[in-house]
């Protein structure tokens, strides 16, 4: 068999390590692209690849230039290619629409473009996002239901799913879409409120600090564990034919949900710390996902299996070990008190 050589872009981040993890132990030749900033800075900005750094290739370039990508998807000529990296903060997206919007959809269309004619034989698999459905139109989520999306992150990934899905008819791509609802890890980055508030929770504990601010606590999402979503993108390029597949675990939970359950682990009441702040509300909300994964499981064989309690009691005590607090392991609190 020829030698698999995979090309990953948005490597240094939370998916972009599980998936590196998964293809080295596979046996491919894994390549990422990275920002210049990330080497310069690279104990901080390429720590989730500390452990096998020097396993993998890594290539500088920018998804806003396209002879930087051209270049670099040139050099590597992948069999594979997994196109993470994206300004992916929904938040950000409404502070600075232009950049995210520039990054997230011409980045996209570039890389497609380099990759269609350089390799145009090489799998692709896009970074969809469950912000795609927006304001939902039914619950759960399917392949097949429409998309509203309600931030301007919403709408370059509903643009990056359609170029997608043009290069696949339009090129003979075979290039597949992940539909990901939220996915976590203690690998995940402290802006994203799983994390703010398994680290918050942890900080609180060890007396660090004493309150934690949060936004809007009634909003609920599908979370799963990032490490079996990198299995399913994996997956997807496995297949005979490429298609877009929703990835998630089918429950949904409240933020509020999140905290009351990473506080009880050490001990806590997220009532007698957690204040909401006005400025952390977005302009405009989506306030319930949930997705059907049918297809991913008949499909593809793939199945979620940490479930939501498992999931927030690893987040909380990564994050107490770097506190230097000690979990104390009293879930029947977390499961009782929203
Ligand atoms: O917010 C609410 C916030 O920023 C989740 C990204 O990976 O998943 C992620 O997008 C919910 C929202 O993730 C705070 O209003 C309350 O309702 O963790 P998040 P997200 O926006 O769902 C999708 C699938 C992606 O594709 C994205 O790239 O939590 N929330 N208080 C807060 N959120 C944050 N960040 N901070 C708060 O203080």
């Amino acid at each position: 068999m020829p030698k698999q050589i995979a090309l990953i872009t948005g490597i240094a981040g939370q998916d972009g390590s599980y998936l590196s993890e998964l293809l080295l132990k596979q046996g491919y030749e894994v390549h990422g692209i990275v920002r210049r900033v990330s080497i310069e800075d690279s104990d901080h900005k390429l720590g989730r690849l500390s452990m096998f750094r020097d396993q993998l290739h890594l290539h500088t370039a920018s998804l806003e230039s396209y002879a930087s990508i051209h270049q670099a998807v040139e050099k590597v000529r992948p069999t594979e290619c997994y196109h993470l990296a994206a300004q992916s903060f929904v938040s950000y997206s409404f502070d600075d629409e232009f950049s995210t919007l520039n990054t997230n959809i011409n980045g996209t269309h570039y890389l497609l473009a380099a990759l269609k004619s350089a390799v145009p034989g090489c799998r692709v698999y896009f970074a969809g996002s469950s912000e795609m459905f927006g304001k939902v139109d039914e619950i759960p989520q399917t392949e097949s239901t429409r998309f509203r999306p309600r931030s301007i992150y919403g709408i370059s990934k509903v643009a990056g799913f359609e170029l997608t899905r043009n290069y696949r008819e339009a090129y003979g791509i075979h290039a597949s879409t992940g539909i990901l609802f939220n996915h976590e890890s203690p690998r995940r980055g402290y802006e994203f409120v799983t994390r703010k508030i398994s680290r918050g929770a942890a900080r609180i504990a060890a007396g660090l600090q004493k309150d934690l601010k949060l936004g809007n606590l009634d909003a609920k999402r599908d979370w799963g564990h990032a490490r079996e979503y990198v299995e399913a993108m994996w997956l997807m390029l496995q297949q005979p034919q490429p298609e877009d597949y929703v990835i998630a675990t089918g429950e949904t939970h409240t933020v509020r949900e999140f905290c009351a359950a990473a506080f009880a682990w050490v001990g806590l009441d997220y009532r007698d710390h957690v204040i909401t702040d006005q400025i952390l509300f977005r302009p405009s909300e989506v306030n319930v996902l949930v997705g059907d994964a049918s297809k991913a499981r008949r499909q593809l064989g793939w199945q979620p299996k940490t479930h939501f309690h498992q999931l927030v009691r690893e987040m909380v005590e990564a994050d107490c070990q770097a506190a230097g607090s000690t979990s104390k392991l009293v879930p029947e609190l977390g499961v009782g008190i929203v």
